[in-house]
């Protein structure tokens, strides 16, 4: 084992000469032969044992020897080889399935069953639906076992949100979670070692061997965290846009096939929403920023494009799981639930039964946004970008302003780095909105030095300016993918045909609709 690191992102990784795969650099030839036969080397091994078809199996096989030993070099070599040669969707159910079975699946009243949803998204700049939607399908009756994930991209993911906030934790054991759904009604937590614990150690160590953009790899972290809670319904949000994981449309649209297709193997009722990634959703960027405008959205205001994301995907939610008749009625009663108090009172009882202080958890949730401010961790200083010139805002570029935040600190380039939770930014226009040259369009909150002018350039170039008249920003639904079989129960009652089979279907246009899905 001499030389040999463990996956925690300190050690670079290095292409092995030998066998083409990856191995920390140091790593000596004593640790390799643990997922083969004896004397073979897995960075050998590991692609033909891919290429001959019997990956999943290997799968089975490698995922409990990777728990009791995550040092093993060629967990990087297998990773790779998955993200060149792919999986079927055979392999990637059985992957699947073996990392939901390196932990313990929780169990429910059957009463419940109904009930349970959930929603996960694939990462995206400015992205808190989760914080919002959680508790407000809790607030619609249902119940929402929410197991996240930290995030892979630049700025982070729930979890790293959620503990912006003093106190709040998210490592709950399945008894605690099954206390938060029976009198919350959710809960947000994260993986641990009694939750798909080997999703942690591929989680982590996808990070940092550049295979984080594996559609099985990706399918397969996201479903072994969701057949764990025995759902009865999820949805997954599925960007694509400049700054998602996969930017191009059709790429992101073979993910969300995949993920419902490979999630209806699995017994599980799965949606996919295509949705926009191409501007930051939302108008605040960073950890605290975020859970500020998580809170406005609970308030029954905030921006509009966050509002319509959380009551579009909730609303499908409800209606898949049978809770509603329709997607929009699933979506009234949500936007219901933000607009009467109810969801931020869910909100509010969540964090206290999270760890946070009750007084604390309180006056966030019932203080004005300046008292949110001062109790969420802020940044040093502040500094704002103005318009360079008159124009309308065709798009501000999520991609240039993550990279920026993300060397501010708002990001992680290791596993386990410590985030800078109160560096951010916000946006101070509207895309579609008219600008004089000299307006402030971006406020900076950042820890350190000025930025610097590579960073001030950086961000100029991500505020895209026309000569356009002023416009509505377009809705970020952009399609929804139904997992096939019959419509749901409520959904047939009320007559609502749903296309068989996993076809397309125009989310927009449905939400609009009564007959959502129709054909
Ligand atoms: N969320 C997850 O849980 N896993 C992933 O691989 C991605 C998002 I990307």
């Amino acid at each position: 084992m001499d030389g040999c690191a463990r996956v925690d992102g300190r050690t670079p990784w290095r292409t092995d000469t030998r066998g083409g795969g990856w191995v920390r650099a140091g790593c000596k030839d004593q640790c390799l032969g643990r997922l083969g036969a004896p004397n073979q080397t897995p960075t050998r091994t590991v692609p033909k044992t891919l290429a001959s078809g019997h990956s999943a199996m290997s799968a089975q096989v490698w995922t409990p020897v990777l728990l009791d030993n995550p040092l093993m070099c060629p967990l990087g070599a297998m990773l790779m080889a998955i993200r060149l040669r792919g999986m079927d969707p055979e392999e990637t159910a059985l992957l699947t399935q073996a990392l939901a079975r390196s932990g313990q699946k929780l169990e429910w009243p059957e009463a419940w069953h109904p009930h349970l949803v959930d929603k996960h998204s694939t990462g995206g700049v400015g992205d808190k639906v989760s914080l919002v939607l959680a508790p407000a399908l809790a607030a619609c009756g249902c119940k929402v076992p929410m197991i996240s994930g930290r995030g892979l991209g630049h700025t982070g993911g729930t979890l790293d949100k959620l503990e912006s906030i003093p106190g709040f934790n998210v490592v709950q054991s399945p008894e605690q979670m099954k206390l938060l759904l029976e009198q919350v009604g959710c809960c947000i937590v994260g993986q641990s070692e009694k939750l798909v614990p080997a999703d942690g150690v591929l989680y982590a160590a996808r990070d940092v061997t550049a295979t984080v953009d594996s559609l099985p790899l990706v399918t397969a972290s996201i479903l072994s965290k969701k057949v764990v809670e025995g759902l009865s319904a999820l949805i997954v949000d599925v960007k694509f846009g400049e700054a998602a994981l996969f930017p191009d449309q059709e790429q992101a649209r073979e993910l969300a096939r995949t993920l419902v297709g490979v999630g209806a193997s699995l017994g599980l009722r799965v949606a996919a929403a295509l949705t926009a990634m191409d501007s930051p959703l939302g108008r605040s960027v960073g950890h605290s920023l975020e859970v500020e405008e998580a809170l406005l959205c609970l308030d029954g205001a905030g921006p509009p494009d966050l509002r319509e994301l959380v009551t579009g995907l909730g609303g499908a939610l409800l209606w898949l799981s049978g809770q509603a008749e329709a997607q929009a009625r699933g979506a009234a009663r949500v936007a219901a639930a933000l607009d009467d108090g109810s969801a931020r009172g869910r909100f509010q009882q969540m964090l206290a039964a999270q760890g946070v202080e009750p007084a604390l958890a309180r006056a966030l949730c019932s203080g004005s946004p300046a008292r949110r401010r001062q109790l969420l961790p802020g940044a040093r200083d502040q500094e704002e970008l103005r318009a360079p010139a008159d124009g309308t805002v065709e798009r501000i570029r999520a991609l240039p302003l993550a990279l920026v935040l993300h060397e501010l600190g708002a990001g992680r380039s290791r596993a386990g780095e410590p985030l800078r939770l109160g560096v951010g930014a916000e946006l101070l226009v509207a895309v579609g909105q008219r600008l004089r040259r000299g307006t402030p369009w971006l406020r900076v909150h950042r820890d350190g030095a000025a930025l610097s002018g590579s960073q001030r350039r950086a961000l100029q170039g991500a505020l895209v300016l026309s000569d356009r008249a002023p416009f509505a920003a377009p809705s970020p639904l952009a399609e929804l993918i139904l997992p096939p079989g019959p419509a749901p129960e409520a959904a047939q009652e009320h007559h609502v045909h749903v296309a068989a089979g996993s076809g397309f279907q125009d989310l927009a246009p449905a939400l609009a609709a009564q007959t959502p899905g129709s054909s």
